[in-house]
């Protein structure tokens, strides 16, 4: 006989189970024209993650990679190959913002969201900082932080 606590612990088990099963893989295209991203761009530029998602960075079109500027406290930079398709598992809740080496001041960047957005004042500095060097795509930065939740 199980008594009702027992039952509670085993279906909270259960849910924890589905909860990491359920991690998702999130598909970002590196790529020169993208319609609904323009020129030079991650498609898509802006992503909401769950925590133990994984980012998959696609290439496309050869010349890009990817960058991290910022990433939350906790979390690991990252900085992928040339051409090659490069995942980024996220560990740590808050905003992240990557660019491409080749094309960053293009404003060939982008920015995922992952949970709460806990570092999102020195994610806005930083991408101030980074979009003030930007030869095109200025408004790239500011206009994927404002879909933050
Ligand atoms: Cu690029």
């Amino acid at each position: 006989m199980y008594s009702l606590k027992h039952q509670i612990i085993a279906a909270l088990s259960l849910a924890l189970c589905a909860t990491s099963v359920n991690a998702d893989d999130i598909q970002i295209k590196m790529i020169d024209s993208s319609p609904t991203e323009g020129l030079l761009a991650f498609e898509p530029s802006f992503v909401r993650a769950n925590v133990n998602d994984t980012l998959v960075f696609s290439s496309v079109i050869p010349g890009h990679n990817s960058r991290s500027l910022l990433v939350p406290p906790g979390a690991q930079p990252w900085k992928s190959p040339f051409d090659k398709e490069f995942r980024v598992k996220l560990e740590k809740e808050g905003v992240y913002l990557y660019s491409c080496d080749s094309h960053k001041n293009m404003g060939m960047v982008g920015v995922v969201q992952v949970g709460k957005a806990v570092n999102l004042e020195e994610a806005r500095k930083k991408a101030a900082e980074a979009s003030a060097t930007m030869v095109l795509g200025k408004d790239r930065f500011a206009k994927a932080l404002d879909k933050v939740q």
